[in-house]
């Protein structure tokens, strides 16, 4: 975007549309002076540095809503086929610095600050972020509404406006603890509040079956409690495009009339708690990274969000295009997992109940806009939801699942004559046990296409937890591999990379097209590159080192150390205690031999543990008890150092990714879907330790298996494996070294003398290990020994990480949105000019 020219006079030219959303310098300066007193009602004199980020978040949003206007305006007229990304999480993170790199204003934002006198860094620092997510999935959606507008592509995003998002996590003596995030406490300028869009949504009650004059059979659903669900706008503006999308989130209100009629008779109290009730709807996030199994208000909140949703997408279609049998040709509807897949009766039950629909329009209809992507193989995380807890709370869907489910299952028994156990394994019924609804069949048969994140997964997929799909309809499987932002997570995070790579790629267009980096590799040998790299990373190590010392006082060398980095979730599956077991073992080595030669490292972790996962919490204050014992031990402290970054979330992954020497992607292979951090990492020039698990693989066929460090069993090892019957204490008593860590772990050491209190996590390891840590911990050792020689080697390094930076266009999620956009959706892009 090429800003305007620069206005010479330090007074603006005086047109209020000027000056409210023009690009130059003196038009910025003007907006924020301006907004800080219009908006906050301040003076600079009296203002709070909160005031001065909203003043500066208005400005920037004024010259975002310019371009909305326009783009709603076109899509309207034009009747644009739109996505509609049904999503129960959006981990958006901070707004302010990616909108204005989105509007191309980053430099002349901060000259104007510079000459009104403002700290521009700590006006970005003053904005509290928008947590609706809980990590990757959640990350992954905000990441695809920033590509959807750099792509051009209609779409809306819909989800659920958290009063609490994600929790904050501290640390104290070790363990996590939990606060309640108010990031709304001091308002939250990036929204519109639309208190004229707002449906009711209804729970609980009964049905009423009847037959209208036409003969027809109608259905009339007698609820016994009615929310109101709000919209919230958010604009989402593209990188360099005049297309801005929506982000709209519901919030759950008692609808007045509500109110009233409990308060007519009398029942004060009744009528307030009934507007608590609604309320609580949108309260929190739900912090699992699993589902909440048979918890009430989770189902509620997907009802919630998912009819707002499609009540919307229908008045949307009724205001534009007209009649509700082209309903999927305007629409297509994304099913971010299984989270929203409810939608699939409800855009049944609102065509057939409140549209007169009969039932095989409506299943064309609804078959046509549903797609459905699929997170997870990990059978704890695969969602059902009790047929009690359904009829009591959506009985009119019941019905309609158990139609669906019918007429599905007689196309079964008709494709495979007397394949009744086929039948049971396929119905959206799981009879096994209690009733459950299986919601990942319910999503399958009731979308056009299923996807999975990453190559493996899509396979996986196939093989294992939709095989009787799969077989039945093939053309319907799809892969998508996730992919991330590069204006986020390289422009805004790490601003001295992307100069660096427009230096020497002779140009900025790979900020749009993530392939151009490319030109770099001519230049992966040239010692001139090197060296301006290896600068780039030791600053960005030294931002972060800063910033740890400030925020928890462990200090690390920036200049000697590797900084070898594991942020994501904490989960055994994930391993991070693989990561803790290498650590024991390069202390004891240490120990045994103080005078041993080693690449000094600093081991940082970050990730926060679902608050009622007791291993992972364990794990936690196992990292920093470890911590503890090693940044205190003089005899070893100069060549190894631990961190847990407290409350790692989008602000401090950004500070993580561009510090990175080595990411940890260590995963039992077949668990980890995809993973996205690890495009992150690489995305930064960190090189990968990893196994061949989710996304890991497509990232080591690009940069070459030569830049990327293996180790450990394939997916089809570890399932040989467990149908052998694996047995985790032959390991334990096999090796010496593996023994004597594990033992450690338990001796006190880390314990202050204490030898129960990790006595459950080395007892787990030993007895079950369910996701091999011990099978794959000799193989772990030996890669990382590689990959010390390889870091004393610094051209060899930097070649490496220069050649992972230049061979990672394929992660970028703009190639994502356009594989969704021609292979499952249909859709084109609809280009609006700046
Ligand atoms: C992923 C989830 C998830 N997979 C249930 N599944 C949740 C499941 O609140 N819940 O109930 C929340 C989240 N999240 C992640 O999705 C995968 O583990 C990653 O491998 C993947 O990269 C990411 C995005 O596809």
């Amino acid at each position: 975007v090429a800003p305007e020219t620069e206005a010479p006079t330090e007074v603006p030219a005086a047109t209020p549309e000027h000056t409210r959303t023009g690009m130059s310098k003196a038009s910025l300066k003007q907006a924020y002076i301006d907004n800080l007193f219009y908006i906050q009602g301040r003076f600079r004199e009296v203002a709070t540095p909160h005031d001065l980020y909203m003043a500066a978040a208005f400005t920037v949003r004024d010259r975002m809503l310019d371009r909305w206007v326009k783009s709603a305006q076109v899509y309207k007229t034009s009747h644009a086929r739109t996505v509609c990304y049904l999503s129960a999480e959006y981990l958006l993170g901070p707004h302010l610095a990616n909108n204005l790199v989105n509007l191309g204003i980053s430099e002349v934002a901060r000259r104007a600050g510079e000459e009104l006198d403002l700290d521009f860094e700590a006006i970005l620092e003053e904005e509290e972020e928008p947590g609706l997510g809980n990590g990757g999935l959640g990350r992954l959606a905000a990441c695809y509404m920033d590509s959807l507008a750099t792509v051009q592509i209609p779409a809306i995003g819909y989800g659920i406006r958290y009063e609490f998002g994600i929790f904050d996590q501290d640390i104290q003596n070790g363990w996590q603890v939990e606060r309640s995030d108010t990031w709304l406490r001091n308002g939250n300028p990036w929204e519109i509040p639309r208190p004229k869009i707002s449906f009711p949504v209804r729970y609980g009650g009964h049905t009423e079956h009847s037959r209208d004059q036409a003969g027809r059979s109608r259905v009339r659903w007698v609820a016994d409690m009615v929310v109101s669900g709000v919209a919230f706008d958010t604009p989402v503006l593209g990188y360099g495009v005049g297309n801005v999308n929506l982000l709209r989130l519901w919030k759950a209100e008692a609808p007045e009339s509500f109110d009233f009629q409990v308060f007519n008779v009398g029942d004060y109290y009744g009528a307030v708690h009934a507007k608590i009730e609604a309320e609580t709807i949108s309260k929190v996030l739900y912090p699992n990274d699993e589902p909440e199994a048979g918890k009430e208000l989770r189902l509620k909140q997907q009802y919630f969000f998912v009819s707002c949703s499609i009540q919307d997408m229908i008045r949307l279609h009724l205001n534009t295009v007209g009649p509700l049998e082209t309903f999927h040709e305007k629409f297509v509807a994304q099913l971010n997992d299984t989270h929203p897949a409810i939608a699939v009766a409800e855009l049944m039950r609102l065509l057939m109940d409140d549209h007169a629909m009969p039932w095989d329009a409506a299943w064309d209809i609804t078959r046509n806009t549903f797609c459905y992507t699929n997170h997870t193989l990990l059978p704890e995380a695969l969602e059902t939801w009790s047929v009690a807890l359904f009829e009591r709370l959506l009985p009119r869907h019941l019905e309609i699942i158990y139609e669906i489910n019918r007429r599905f299952l007689d196309t079964v028994r008709v494709r495979y004559l007397g394949d009744e156990a086929r039948v049971a394994r396929m119905s959206l019924i799981d009879e096994t046990g209690g009733r459950r609804i299986r919601m990942a069949h319910l999503a399958v048969v009731g979308s056009r296409a299923v996807n999975g994140v990453a190559a493996l997964h899509s396979e996986l997929i196939k093989t294992t937890i939709l095989k009787d799909f799969y077989e039945m309809s093939p053309e319907r499987f799809h892969n998508v591999t996730n992919g991330v932002t590069p204006r986020r997570f390289i422009v805004v995070s790490n601003p001295r990379l992307a100069e660096l790579i427009t230096e020497f790629c002779g140009h900025d267009r790979w900020i749009r097209d993530l392939d151009c980096l490319r030109d770099l590799e001519e230049h992966a040998e040239d010692p001139a590159l090197q060296a301006r790299w290896r600068e780039v990373k030791t600053a960005a190590k030294q931002d972060l080192a800063l910033w740890l010392s400030q925020h928890g006082g462990v200090v690390l060398d920036p200049q000697t150390m590797m900084f070898d980095i594991q942020a994501k979730r904490m989960h055994e599956y994930k391993r991070q205690h693989l990561n803790v077991l290498h650590i024991i073992r390069v202390y004891q080595r240490l120990k045994q031999n103080p005078n041993l030669g080693m690449v000094p490292r600093a081991f940082i972790f970050g990730g926060k543990a679902a608050p009622g996962y007791y291993m992972a919490k364990l794990m936690i204050k196992l990292i920093n008890s470890v911590a503890e014992v090693i940044n205190n031990d003089p005899q070893v402290n100069g060549f190894i150092r631990v961190a847990f970054m407290a409350d790692f979330n989008v602000k401090n992954g950004q500070r993580l990714y561009p510090a990175a020497d080595l990411s940890e992607q260590i995963s039992l292979a077949g668990k980890e879907a995809s993973g996205t951090g690890n495009m992150k990492f690489s995305m930064n020039g960190a090189l990968t330790v990893g196994t061949l698990d989710g996304a890991n693989i497509e990232i080591r066929d690009e940069v070459g298996a030569e830049n990327f460090f293996l180790f450990g069993m394939t997916a089809e090892e570890v399932r040989r494996k467990q149908a052998e019957g694996y047995r985790p204490w032959d390991y334990y008593h096999g090796d010496d070294e593996l023994r004597s860590d594990i033992d450690l772990v338990t001796s006190g050491l880390f314990s202050h003398g204490d030898t129960n209190l990790f006595r459950p996590l080395a007892d787990h390891l030993i007895n079950q290990d369910p996701f091999m840590v011990l099978a794959d911990y000799r193989a772990y050792l030996n890669c990382q020994d590689r990959i010390s020689e390889v870091y004393d080697r610094p051209a060899e390094w930097d070649r490496m990480s220069i050649l992972n930076v230049a061979r990672m266009g394929k992660f970028s999620s703009d190639r994502s949105i356009r594989d969704y956009a021609e292979r499952i959706w249909g859709i084109e892009p609809k280009p609006i000019g700046i």
